[in-house]
């Protein structure tokens, strides 16, 4: 994304918040603020093409007005209606409008009768006792507000993995144009694709007469907004991009192997591997590894040859967390771990029959043209999710009509008929039997009535034999809401025992299954689904992340179901055996 979309995408973003704030009639406005700040991050050029070339109002949600604050914001680096609603919105609050215990009326309530501006004004009149005196604000509501600005603040602290990514990529490219680096990669909690990650590690390969040049460059106002600490092998500083912390740390060509395994952790398996090498007579550093007796150094060039060293397979990054893979790898029985190029299909995506951004075909072509997958399925909501536009029934009916009119023109199937059904307060799903029985592929998934029982929820939409797959089963998004409450372990029975896959949901907020719930399902048998949930053309490349949620739960490619061609995803969950609940 180039800069100046970023800004501008901030400010649409700030202003969709607002109008949330507002309610009423705004929140029309929000919705279409929200999409446009969504279209413009996934924009492959700048905002200033489109404007040179008059194609603005091409990108999805872009209207006549939302063309006139872009054109203004490009004029002169801001929109008037935002420095206005700055006026009348406590625009420091804004940030907290998605966060559980917060929203738009709790807000409101606390900026209007409190005068509270800011978050750290929340937190002191929460201290002080000032917020429970308000009615409305009883202690279980002051208990959910504590916990959602704790979730907040963990993501204050830690980055998603989609963000350091994007940051990561953007220190390492300048890095890796340079002659003096030999090589230079993404280490530390990054490289074991971790859901959240604290601080950048870079391990980059430089002649030690070369560093000082390296440093220079990694130390410059484009990438770094200030330097923390400053030597010959290591520097830290704080991104430009996001002002987060990088640490870039400089080795010798002939050390590479070691030093990479030892800066990409984790801790906890380095810890391990050195108590490991030390009974075996050895010993390990980011150096490479030597004889305990004489110090003679036997190998560092690859991280396979020190795990060679040491009686072992090589253990892919993303299992490095101490869990039991160094006992795997000795008995070199380290599993094929599932990569990305196993996928053949994506089986979650919303076009703009409900709330994504591109029509039916524009997803068939974007897809063919980027993916070499075998098929897609269409899964838009129903019609209980009405900030998602969620369809009507007989919608649906007209929507697999159209997915068959599309089939014909391409001369295959590639295209799935599916819905992402809503599982209402009892379980029933939100949509007729009559039509899904007409779905090529039912995702069901709860998007309301956290405070239910969703166990028996999710049991139940298990047992109707039209429901292929559950999605983000916990429902968490990372730093703004929990898990709801859900018995994991019952679900997995009930996927197993019914033939219900479970997703692995590659939002970047989600990553639900979370990896380690996802290594359940894999131990109990359940067939895993890896999706993206796309809601415009960028989100297709969230399936890495959930790839790497996947590897990081020991995954192989006979664990996700849509690695397999269609015609045994369609043998491995159906249910003629079940009765129709
Ligand atoms: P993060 O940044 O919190 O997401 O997690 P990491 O794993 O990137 O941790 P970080 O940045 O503190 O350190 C990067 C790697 O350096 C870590 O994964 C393993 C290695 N490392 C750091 N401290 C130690 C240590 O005390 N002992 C050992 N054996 N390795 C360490
Ligand atoms: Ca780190
Ligand atoms: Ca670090
Ligand atoms: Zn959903």
């Amino acid at each position: 994304m180039t800069d100046q979309n970023k800004r501008l995408a901030t400010i649409l973003q700030d202003l969709g918040s607002m109008y949330r704030y507002l309610g009423g009639e705004n929140l029309f406005k929000a919705i279409a603020y929200m999409k446009a700040s969504q279209a413009i991050k996934s924009l492959p050029d700048d905002i200033s093409l489109y404007l040179k070339e008059g194609t603005v109002k091409e990108i999805p949600g872009v209207g006549k007005s939302l063309e006139k604050d872009i054109r203004e914001f490009y004029s002169t680096g801001s929109i008037s209606r935002f420095e206005n609603l700055k006026k009348i919105v406590p625009h420091g609050l804004i940030e907290l409008v998605d966060v559980r215990g917060f929203g738009p009326k709790s807000l409101k309530r606390l900026y209007e009768d409190l005068h509270v501006e800011s978050k750290e004004d929340v937190v002191k009149a929460l201290k002080d006792g000032r917020i429970t005196k308000l009615k409305g604000f009883g202690p279980r509501k002051v208990e959910n507000m504590l916990r959602g600005l704790k979730l907040h603040k963990q993501l204050e602290e830690r980055m998603l993995l989609r963000d350091a990514l994007e940051a990561g990529e953007k220190l390492l490219a300048p890095l890796k144009t340079l002659k003096e680096v030999k090589r230079a990669e993404l280490a530390g909690s990054l490289r074991r694709r971790k859901e959240t990650i604290g601080d950048l590690d870079i391990l980059a390969a430089v002649k030690l007469k070369d560093r000082k040049k390296v440093v220079k460059v990694f130390t410059s106002p484009k990438l770094a907004q200030r330097v923390l600490a400053k030597g010959d092998t290591r520097v830290s500083i704080l991104m430009q991009e996001n002002g987060r912390q990088a640490d870039l740390r400089m080795v010798d060509e002939s050390e590479w192997g070691a030093a990479f395994q030892y800066f990409t952790g984790s801790k906890d398996h380095n810890i391990h591997l050195r108590r490991l090498a030390r009974d075996k007579g050895y010993k390990i550093s980011e150096y490479g590894i030597f004889t305990a007796r004489n110090h003679k150094r036997l190998a560092g060039k690859t991280e396979e040859q020190l795990y060679k060293h040491l009686g072992m397979q090589y253990i892919p990054p993303e299992m490095r967390e101490d869990k039991g893979e160094i006992e795997l790898a000795l008995k070199r029985a380290i599993p094929k771990l599932v990569e990305i190029k196993d996928i053949r299909g994506d089986l979650q995506m919303h076009s703009d029959w409900s709330d994504g951004l591109q029509t039916m075909e524009e997803i068939v072509d974007f897809v063919e043209k980027n993916f070499s997958y075998d098929y897609i399925a269409i899964t838009d909501h129903t019609k209980s999710s009405r900030v998602a536009r969620g369809m009507k029934d007989q919608e649906f009916l007209k929507q697999i009509e159209e997915v068959k009119v599309i089939n014909q023109k391409q001369g295959r199937d590639f295209l799935k008929a599916g819905a992402e059904v809503d599982i209402l307060a009892d379980g029933a799903l939100d949509l007729s039997d009559e039509i899904l029985s007409q779905l090529d592929w039912v995702v069901a998934s709860i998007h309301s009535g956290f405070s239910r029982n969703n166990t028996d929820r999710l049991i139940k939409a298990c047992e109707n034999s039209y429901v292929n797959c559950i999605g983000h089963p916990t429902g968490r998004l990372i730093g703004k809401r929990e898990a709801y409450p859900v018995d994991i372990a019952a679900l997995i029975e009930a996927a197993v025992g019914t033939g219900t896959a479970l997703e692995i949901n590659g939002q970047p907020e989600r990553l639900d299954l979370k990896d380690e719930w996802a290594n359940e399902a894999r131990e109990a048998g359940v067939n895993l689904v890896i999706s993206t949930d796309s809601h415009k053309y960028n989100d297709f490349y969230f399936m890495s992340l959930g790839v790497g949620v996947a590897r990081r739960a020991w995954c192989t490619a006979d664990n996700i179901l849509n690695t397999k061609p269609w015609h045994d995803i369609v043998k491995l969950t159906s249910k003629g055996n079940l009765s129709v609940v």
